[in-house]
């Protein structure tokens, strides 16, 4: 049996636009790793014909507090637009089940062919944040089917950019209406963000996109995600690095 992969797109689209969760996808029908990147891709091609701008790369699992938490052992990407940057605040109304991790951002200056530039076309590293909100119900999910749902991006913020500098160890501190939510290091992220940064860049080469001048590439959680509930205010400080807030 062949699968849609329109029609898979088109699904896990509704299911974001409706706030309005659904199965998973491989529980009526199995699909391979190849095939959940093809539907991510439709998916996030939906949203360009729509109008939205690609604005970036997002990593995801590159943590084992991440891995523990979702149950997986690969590290996955996916697709950032523009409508996702939440510029301080999230209308948590129209997600489903959202949740929030920091993050390490990096901001890439020039076009960046080929894995071994990546690091030379980054201008700016930031701390940041990820809204996740799967599309599935309960954020139960297998790896081909959190792949298609483009890895649950919702929401991205960054905090203010520095000049780029080592980031493989910076203490990352997460509040929720003032109280510590998580705590943790940079480090956990693949021992050091770098290697998330050019994995992104391999990655994304590989399916041939290349990273334009001003696209952020989030190179994964260093915790586990916590919900992020209505009427909220959320602070992620990197240590060196100031803050980020958003509101719900
Ligand atoms: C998938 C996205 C994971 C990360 O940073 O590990 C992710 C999920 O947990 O729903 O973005």
């Amino acid at each position: 049996m062949s699968v849609d992969v329109e029609a898979l797109a088109a699904t896990l689209d509704g299911a974001a636009r409706e706030a309005a969760a659904i199965a998973p996808l491989t529980a009526a029908e199995p699909f391979d790793l190849a095939t959940a990147y093809a539907v991510q891709r439709a998916l996030v091609g939906r949203r360009t014909r729509r109008g939205e701008r690609l604005a970036g790369v997002k990593m995801g699992f590159t943590s084992r507090a991440k891995m523990a938490q979702m149950g997986v052992d690969d590290v996955i990407w996916g697709l950032l637009t523009d409508a996702m940057a939440a510029e301080g605040s999230v209308d948590v109304s129209g997600l489903i089940h959202p949740r929030i991790e920091p993050e390490i951002a990096y901001l890439i200056g020039r076009e960046v062919r080929s894995v071994s530039e990546v690091e030379a076309a980054v201008t700016g590293v930031a701390v940041g944040y990820e809204v996740l909100d799967s599309r599935y119900r309960d954020f139960k999910f297998t790896l081909p089917d959190v792949i298609a749902d483009n890895a649950s991006a919702a929401r991205f913020g960054v905090g203010p950019w520095h000049a780029p500098r080592d980031v493989s160890n910076v203490g990352l501190l997460m509040e929720i209406d003032g109280r510590t939510a998580q705590t943790g290091s940079s480090a956990a992220i693949l021992g050091d963000p770098a290697r998330s940064l050019r994995a992104a860049a391999r990655l994304a080469l590989g399916a041939g996109i290349v990273l334009e001048p001003g696209w952020v590439v989030l190179a994964g959680a260093a915790t586990a995600a916590v919900p992020l509930p209505k009427d909220a205010h959320v602070r992620v400080t990197g240590a060196g690095l100031g803050s980020v807030e958003v509101t719900t």
